[in-house]
């Protein structure tokens, strides 16, 4: 429903029309370089919008830890745009980070899920989330939807600065049409989730690797799960994985693999068979009909098809609910996580 309420507004014949941006076609084509600052989840939301803003918009993107951002004295450039995410719009150093870019003339686009909040109303301009009020604290649905609003921004910029083709716009858009849906239909995947996430009770630790995209969204996974079970993560962009962490792989260590894209997939096989040569247990997510994978990994979770862009916030779902059930399993608060905030104001 958040992904839906956020993205039908904007979809209109064929359209997308963020009027709430406040940018003429003249402003957005003059945009040279995107900031994109936040934390926690809204961050990895941040690096997908880098891998999809580039790859498809061709505007070249900077994702800034607001904590970081606001410290290290960054060089701005004219014609730049910050875009802050925030689900709350009250995170300190989120709003901290806002205002250190107005200060140095950037224009500032928030992207915000509760109405009237400090960074809503500091920001030039606010597109809203319509993810409905966050009951619990670790961040989902918000998540998902500004996954979606990242995707629309993108799809407007791309559009109007003319480097996609009309059907490659229209493909797109046909595919951001159909997420609501598919999301929903992977909500009943969760009692073969449940099953699986109850083997791993008693882990001690776990890891995500995916490439690109696949890495994204890899460490929300890794967050989701870390946040709300207490059992230990790390997500690695899997070609990292000899430079470090594939010492730390011993039998039965759960190795969440994400492959959703096709181009990368032999060399996500590999890294596969690396850690499994290691013990390790393999639970691949993968799009439909990939036999290699099927062959390669222990355990395989499927989603729909959608454009290689937008596979995040399929791919999210099983994630999320793997966290969630291993939480609920373990006997804990998933909604009220020890020590952590809804929204970190200091
Ligand atoms: C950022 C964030 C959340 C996380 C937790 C603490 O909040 O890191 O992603 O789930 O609630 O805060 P926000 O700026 O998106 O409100």
């Amino acid at each position: 429903k958040a992904v839906r309420d956020t993205l039908n507004p904007r979809l209109k014949d064929k359209e997308i029309n963020i009027e709430e941006l406040g940018m003429s076609d003249e402003d957005i084509c003059k945009i040279k370089k995107i900031l994109i600052i936040a934390c926690g989840s809204a961050y990895h939301a941040g690096i997908t919008g880098k891998y999809v803003l580039e790859g498809l918009a061709r505007i070249p993107v900077e994702v800034d830890l607001a904590s970081e951002f606001r410290y290290r004295n960054p060089i701005y450039e004219p014609d730049s745009l910050a875009i802050i995410i925030s689900q709350s719009g009250e995170t300190a150093d989120s709003l901290a980070a806002l205002r250190e870019a107005k200060n140095h003339g950037v224009r500032v686009l928030g992207i915000v899920n509760v109405v009237g909040s400090s960074i809503a109303r500091e920001a030039d301009n606010v597109m809203y989330t319509w993810a409905g009020p966050e009951i619990s604290v670790a961040t989902t649905k918000a998540y998902s939807a500004q996954l979606a609003a990242l995707y629309l921004l993108t799809l407007k910029f791309a559009k109007v600065r003319g480097v996609i083709t009309q059907d490659r716009y229209l493909s797109l858009q046909s595919d951001l049409i159909q997420l609501p849906e598919q999301i929903e239909n992977l909500l009943g995947m969760k009692e073969k989730i449940q099953r699986f996430a109850n083997r791993y009770l008693a882990a001690d630790h776990m890891f995500f690797i995916g490439r690109g995209i696949d890495y994204a969204i890899s460490l929300e996974g890794s967050l989701k799960l870390k946040e709300i079970s207490y059992i230990h993560s790390e997500a690695y962009a899997a070609g990292e994985l000899k430079h470090g962490t594939i010492s730390l792989i011993e039998d039965n260590t759960l190795v969440v693999a994400l492959a959703t894209q096709e181009q990368l997939y032999p060399k996500t096989i590999s890294n596969i068979v690396e850690v499994k040569t290691r013990g390790a247990f393999v639970l691949a997510v993968t799009n439909f009909g990939h036999k290699e994978i099927e062959k390669n990994a222990d355990y395989v979770i499927y989603i729909p098809k959608t454009d290689n862009f937008f596979t995040n916030s399929l791919a999210i779902v099983p994630l999320q609910l793997f966290a969630y059930y291993i939480s609920l399993g373990r006997g804990l608060d998933v909604d009220k996580p020890r020590n952590l905030a809804k929204s970190v104001t200091v």
